[in-house]
């Protein structure tokens, strides 16, 4: 069964962690883009904020009265200084309790156009796709991001105990859409 505040008709692919969900709240949005060219992988490496030192898809926050694709194709831009056609990969939710959830949209990008370019935000870098630097990711990336690779659209939740900067995953739920 998938957690709460997942759709019902998911098929479980990777789950862990214990205890219990932690209670719902008001959820936010963002989004992560992630860049794939033949076996390579795009990804930042985050100077700043939230994640700081560890290497993440680019996004972030969706602005009022943005779409959330807008809001992707600007942090990209933002972010790595180039422009991309999206797919939507899938969607996580991050979960921290006394916090509003942030439900994350996530891309993928085959193609762009620009120069990738570092911002004060993310230093990019290409990783090939059997050399993701798991170990410096947020936890769960490991279970979904091979998902994103091999097209198949999923679905996760991954709940974090914090304290102060330091955030220690405790449970986690990744599914696939039976749709897909
Ligand atoms: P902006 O708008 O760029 O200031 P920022 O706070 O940097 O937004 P972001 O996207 O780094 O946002 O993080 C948004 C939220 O999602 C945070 O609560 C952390 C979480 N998060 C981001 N990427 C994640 C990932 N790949 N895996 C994960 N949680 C992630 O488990």
């Amino acid at each position: 069964m998938p957690p709460p505040g997942l759709p019902d008709d998911l098929q479980e692919f990777k789950a862990g962690g214990s205890g219990e969900w932690f209670p719902a709240a008001e959820i936010r949005y963002y989004t992560n883009v992630f860049l794939v060219q033949d076996d390579k992988l795009l990804l930042g490496y985050k100077k700043r904020g939230l994640g700081i030192h560890k290497y993440n898809g680019f996004g972030g926050k969706v602005e009022p009265k943005e779409s959330t694709m807008d809001a992707a194709l600007r942090e990209l831009q933002e972010e790595a200084g180039i422009t991309a056609p999206l797919i939507h990969a899938g969607t996580l939710l991050f979960v921290v309790p006394g916090e509003k959830w942030a439900h994350i949209d996530i891309f993928r990008a085959e193609e762009y156009t620009g120069t990738i370019t570092e911002s004060d935000e993310m230093r990019p870098e290409w990783f090939d796709t059997n050399n993701i630097p798991f170990d410096n990711m947020w936890e769960e990336d490991r279970y979904w991001l091979p998902l994103l690779l091999s097209k198949q659209h999923f679905s996760g939740r991954a709940d974090f105990e914090r304290e102060g900067e330091k955030y220690s995953p405790k449970k986690w739920w990744i599914g696939i859409d039976s749709t897909t």
